[in-house]
């Protein structure tokens, strides 16, 4: 079924047919009525890409770049993003390998399924860590601690994430951690098999950096008590002391806070808003992605994540000022589908997509495309208004022509 999967949407689809309810819901949603959901995805087709002719590229293109100053193959990259072995037994595991078989970044959460120490001997490769802002600052210590370690190249802190989103899907659902094995619930794992049978044949999952086994009444409630909501610019500087190497603030929207970030020592600005998963109508993250570049100035790391289900949609970020894109849904739905295969399956789809994009632009690097890409993207409709008005000799003299 995968070989069958043309696209990330497809994708989405045999993920939806596979995995229980309950979790791939959890995996789809955005907060309250998904309307960042949305036009984060849609803003994507308001760009047009006036692409150069006769540029005489000859394949194969490079795209390799470099990621918080690690080379890698791709200017994309898998996100980190939690309980990936809820969706599939082979989880973080199956990610961490498809990443490092693509030689691209891995992102890990400190709300993973798998060790820090596993994944790190797993991929070799360049790695981001991404940390919540937890009350229990020993944790934070901790966990950093054990990802340096771990070869753990550069920290992600979250920073949209002081309270938990409305997923109103998981509230429906009654989505908790671990599963509440209700009537509906269980009548679901009967439709869906083959994720059914993975479920209960492996050892069940816990989180490997935080403690879920605290009573809670729901995934919210959870969260909301193991997160410190007052975690401020201080703390961040605070952090950056502790870990002490390249670091990005995670979930970026705003140009004055992306420079604020810079000045108090962020190597990076990681432009994002959780997946459209926390606060209900923020901005799509390719719209503020131009401001952020223009206000940090042309030296600083971008990193940018939000709605990208296509090549083109790679080479947009990177033709607006990202200087990579983390994607986070594509791969997940990979997962979902089919393990490894699945993860390995999406990031194929978007390499051949971004070639071809890059390709068809007339920009046979990323250094290229980065470089030109101004004048390759424009907002749809604004390219007409440039052009001159054919028919201006004509107004006032009575056809009402235009
Ligand atoms: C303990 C489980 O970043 C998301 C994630 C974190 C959710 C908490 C999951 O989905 O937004």
């Amino acid at each position: 079924a995968l070989k069958k999967a043309v696209n990330i949407a497809d994708l989405r689809l045999i993920a939806k047919a596979r995995a229980h309810k309950m979790v791939f819901d959890y995996l789809d949603a955005g907060a309250d009525d998904e309307i960042s959901l949305r036009r984060g995805k849609d803003a994507y087709t308001e760009l047009e890409m006036h692409y150069k002719i006769l540029s005489g590229i000859k394949p194969p293109l490079d795209l390799s770049t470099k990621i918080f100053g690690m080379d890698v193959n791709l200017p994309f990259f898998g996100c980190p993003t939690a309980g990936n072995r809820m969706f599939h037994w082979e989880g973080e595991t199956a990610a961490a390998k498809a990443s490092e078989k693509f030689g691209t970044l891995y992102g890990l959460s400190s709300l993973a399924t798998t060790g820090i120490t596993e994944i790190g001997a797993i991929h070799s490769g360049p790695k981001v860590f991404q940390l919540y802002v937890w009350k229990d600052r020993e944790l934070v210590k901790e966990v950093i601690a054990k990802a340096k370690e771990g070869g753990f190249g550069a920290l992600a802190l979250t920073v949209d994430f002081t309270w938990y989103g409305n997923r109103e899907r998981d509230i429906r659902n009654d989505f908790s951690i671990p599963p509440k094995y209700s009537v509906p619930q269980m009548i679901e794992a009967l439709r869906k098999p083959a994720w059914t049978y993975d479920f209960l044949s492996h050892e069940p999952y816990t989180y490997a950096c935080i403690n879920t086994d605290v009573p809670a009444d729901s995934l919210a409630a959870f969260v909301n008590s193991q997160i410190a909501p007052e975690f401020n610019w201080s703390d961040a500087e605070w952090l950056l002391g502790e870990w002490n190497g390249p670091a990005a603030p995670k979930g970026v929207v705003r140009p004055d806070d992306a420079k604020r970030a810079i000045e108090i020592g962020f190597s990076s600005i990681w432009v994002s808003n959780h997946g459209a998963r926390q606060l209900e109508t923020s901005p799509a993250t390719i719209d503020v992605l131009p401001s952020i570049r223009e206000a940090v100035g042309p030296d600083v790391e971008i990193i940018m994540d939000g709605g990208v289900q296509r090549g083109t949609d790679i080479a947009k970020a990177l033709a607006l000022g990202a200087d990579s894109v983390g994607v986070g849904k594509p791969y997940l739905w990979g997962l979902a589908a089919g393990g490894e295969a699945g993860v390995s399956r999406a990031y194929e789809i978007l390499k051949v997509e971004l070639d071809r994009a890059m390709g068809l632009l007339g920009t046979p690097t990323v250094a290229d495309l980065k470089r030109e890409g101004p004048s390759l993207i424009k907002r749809r409709g604004s390219s007409i208004r440039d052009y001159p008005d054919r028919n201006a000799h004509l107004r006032g003299y009575g056809g009402g022509i235009v």
